[in-house]
């Protein structure tokens, strides 16, 4: 296994040392927002469906302070060299870009409110490019302490509208509340059951260790180049289907039967009918999950509803890579429950279900099969969070 992440203490006075190295004074505080694993429930929320999320134990960590000079100033502890030194006033969607395009466009849409500017130092051990939600965690992080030092009124379904905001209009990545909710609204021990069209949410316990069960995720190592197009082009089939069938959203649609009329005999129609019918059936399988968890069943249960959702991206929607088919198919072969690919797909992670005393068994037997380098055991771990205030840094 790898990939341990630091505790709070340890992350926040590593972050708040490297601050004050680079800026001449302490942080006023460390704020941290973890990165997500979708237990199931993908491709679903920008379709008005439901997800299924639990937070890392990774975070990315912001040290931060006000300024008086009207600039952010941006430093990333894990792109040395790629520091932004930018006027608040001048800030635009796309510039700056590259990782401090996330924080910017943060600082963007709150941009009125922080006229003095703001000193940023990010550090986190969230995977990069592992489909893990590292940009999310960075946006909520930078929300988070932005919203305190200058005493914004932000609730926590604000802070993920600002950050989910950054990454669409600021990165201009169109993804959909997924990746934000989870990093601002997950606690530890549960899965965060999100309702995407109404907002509305409960968590769900999931006590894996408990039933003698892990979390497994696993880094196929790839990330393909066409990511941003592909995803944006599921999106755009969604909602072309949608439209054809004259709803709103594609969950509207209560089941596969409801999506005949998309059958027109084109090559088109049938490209849209299995892209809605991945949608439908993914969001039934979150109510099997939600639902097997709450009646207490062994969460072994819920192994094959979850490879059921990898053969539904995988040849519905099409957003699986042959490197996470086969994690998926090592995996299984090695004894996990279920396993599917995780994310917006087209490289990045899986997860697989095991046994907690198989997970070095599965780890190796990925390694070997599916050349995965890394695997992490995931606990469900809490959402965002300020870390520490400078007394306490130099306590
Ligand atoms: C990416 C997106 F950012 C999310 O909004 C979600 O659509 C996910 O892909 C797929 O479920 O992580």
């Amino acid at each position: 296994m790898s990939g341990a992440p630091a505790g709070d203490e340890a992350a926040a006075r590593a972050a708040s040392a490297a601050f004050a190295e680079r800026f001449g004074a302490a942080p006023e505080g460390v704020w941290a927002a973890p990165g997500r694993v979708n237990v199931i429930g993908e491709h679903t929320d920008y379709n008005g469906g439901h997800v299924l999320p639990v937070a890392l134990p990774h975070t990315v960590r912001a040290a931060a302070a006000r300024r008086d000079d009207g600039r952010l100033v941006l430093v990333s502890a894990q792109h040395p060299g790629g520091d932004a030194d930018v006027a608040v006033a001048d800030l635009t969607p796309g510039t700056p870009g590259g990782w401090a395009g996330y924080p910017a466009g943060v600082v963007h849409q709150v941009r009125g409110s922080v006229p003095g500017g703001l000193s940023l130092l990010v550090d986190g051990d969230v995977p990069a490019g592992a489909g893990l939600s590292s940009s999310a965690a960075l946006e909520c992080a930078v929300a988070l302490a932005v919203r305190d030092l200058h005493g914004l009124d932000l609730g926590p379904d604000d802070l993920v509208d600002v950050a989910r905001r950054a990454e669409n209009d600021f990165v201009g990545a169109p993804t959909g509340i997924l990746d934000q909710s989870a990093s601002v609204l997950c606690t530890a021990g549960h899965a965060l059951h999100l309702d995407t069209r109404d907002r509305t949410w409960e968590q769900v316990p999931l006590d894996l260790e408990g039933a003698g069960l892990a979390l497994l995720v696993v880094d196929s190592g790839t990330t393909h180049d066409h990511a941003e197009s592909g995803y944006g082009e599921r999106r755009r089939q969604c909602e072309e289907a949608a439209r054809r069938l004259g709803v709103d959203l594609l969950c509207d649609v209560p089941d596969v039967a409801g999506l005949a009329a998309l059958d027109d005999g084109t090559d088109e129609g049938a490209v849209l009918l299995r892209r809605a019918r991945h949608v439908v059936t993914e969001d039934a399988r979150v109510a099997e999950v939600v639902r097997l968890l709450r009646a207490g069943a062994d969460p072994r249960e819920v192994g094959p509803v979850l490879t059921a959702g990898h053969a539904s991206l995988r040849d519905d929607f099409e957003v699986s890579v042959p490197e996470l088919d086969a994690v998926v198919e090592a995996a299984l072969a090695a004894g996990a429950y279920g396993a599917r690919m995780v994310g917006g797909g087209f490289g990045g992670s899986a997860v697989a279900l095991v046994d907690a005393a198989a997970v070095d068994a599965v780890g190796t037997a990925v390694a070997e099969h599916a050349g995965a380098p890394r695997s992490y055991v995931v606990v469900p771990s809490a959402g965002a969070r300020r870390l520490s205030r400078p007394d306490r840094l130099e306590a």
